[in-house]
């Protein structure tokens, strides 16, 4: 019942179960796999696909003969293990050129550079089949905030976005892009740090139907956020195009822990949104191994970050299900002609009638909502008691 399938539309990207746990205190503690290996053990592992930046499958200094070698090896392996690419993405943060930003960076040159990069890797996403691609900017931002005119990080940000959908149209891929906000790290600000700033960035681009968002859980937690609540933004603007599943402590560095280790319930919630609305885009895990672990514990975290979505789906339909608990709602939730009449639009009669309405405001302040019992339920369901 637990054990996930093609058609659950999990996808890892190579450097999740890839990540060999360097971190800025330590050396790795494991070696690297290949691509063809990772493709090969997540497809066991019923994984649909798997996601990759360009240089996560070809080195930076490659030549294209060498790419050429590497992507024809992958896609053979792909197509071994019945594996899809849904997502690509450009490494705009690893190279010392990055240090001070890619596409926002002060040096012409340097945004130049980013912007050929990506123009290859969005050819490389496109030969294998990728439909997003995902621009998380992790070195746009900054220390100093006397190196630059703030706002233009945002313009440059903007000319790039601008001139890479156009590139997509022209060349005539079927890929749009979704934007991943992240607060700091490794930048101490990042530009744009959470889902809803991304949101509002979006409409100032020249093609915003193409553009959307990747919210990650431990992005908004990090800075102290709701992240069901960001999901929910995106789901009303109908921008959610794909979604970085993990999992962290509020107000720590960026963890990237298994999905579900960390906050059950507020990931409960987010498998809820997702499955509620038939969310039909990939679910993405952008989550590492412990470093205590070598290669049986990566195996084990991947199973177990799609093991818990499937838990947390059951106890979604447990609680939709739940007739206590859709009777509570549905007495919560009441419909309105009155408040139907308002939501479908102002005309001054409306306006008038209104302000000269009665309510009987203490009846409405005393009601009582019943929110313990509420959550209580929910929390018995989590915990597979109901
Ligand atoms: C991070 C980010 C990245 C991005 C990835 C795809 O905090 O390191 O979450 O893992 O998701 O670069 O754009
Ligand atoms: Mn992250
Ligand atoms: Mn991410």
């Amino acid at each position: 019942m637990y054990e996930p399938k093609k058609s659950d539309h999990f996808t890892f990207g190579l450097w999740t179960v890839g990540n060999i746990g360097r971190d800025p205190f330590g050396d790795p503690v494991r070696s690297p796999f290949s691509p063809e290996h990772i493709v090969e053990n997540l497809s066991r592992l019923g994984a649909y696909g798997v996601n990759l930046h360009d240089n996560d499958l070809v080195p930076f200094d490659a030549s294209l003969a060498q790419q050429d070698r590497i992507v024809k090896s992958f896609k053979s392996a792909l197509e071994d293990h019945d594996m899809k690419v849904p997502m690509a993405t450009t490494n705009l943060f690893t190279h010392p050129v990055f240090k001070e930003g890619a596409f926002t960076s002060n040096d012409p040159d340097v945004r130049e550079f980013a912007l050929k990069k990506t123009l290859r890797a969005i050819d490389l996403g496109a030969e294998l089949g990728a439909g997003i691609y995902v621009f998380w900017g992790g070195r746009e931002g900054a220390e100093v905030d006397a190196s630059k005119q703030l706002p233009d990080g945002y313009k440059y940000f903007r000319d790039a976005l601008n001139f890479l959908c156009s590139y997509v149209n022209d060349q005539g891929y079927d890929m749009k892009f979704a934007l991943e906000a992240k607060p700091n790290e490794p930048r101490g600000h990042l530009f744009l740090p959470t889902t809803g700033a991304m949101l509002g960035f979006i409409a100032t681009l020249d093609q915003p139907d193409m553009v959307g968002v990747n919210p990650e859980v431990a992005h908004e937690t990090m800075a102290g956020l709701n992240f069901p609540h960001a999901v929910a933004q995106a789901i009303d603007a109908q921008k959610l195009f794909h979604v970085d599943l993990n999992d962290q402590e509020m107000n720590r560095f960026d963890q990237d822990f298994r999905f579900g280790s960390v906050q059950l319930k507020s990931n409960f919630f987010l498998v809820k949104l997702l499955e509620d609305i038939e969310y039909d885009g990939m679910r993405h895990f952008d989550a590492h191994a412990y470093r205590t672990e070598q290669e049986m514990g990566v195996w084990e975290f991947a199973r177990g970050c799609m093991r818990t979505y499937l838990i947390l789906r059951e106890k979604v339909d447990k609680f939709n299900d739940d007739t206590e608990i859709q009777g509570m709602l549905s007495e919560l939730q009441t419909e309105s002609v009155n408040w139907d009449r308002i939501a479908a639009g102002y005309s001054s009669d409306k306006a008038t009638e209104l302000k000269a309405k009665n309510f009987d405001i203490d009846a409405m302040a005393e009601r009582d909502f019943m929110y313990e019992k509420l959550d209580q339920l929910t929390v018995e369901i989590i915990l597979g008691i109901r």
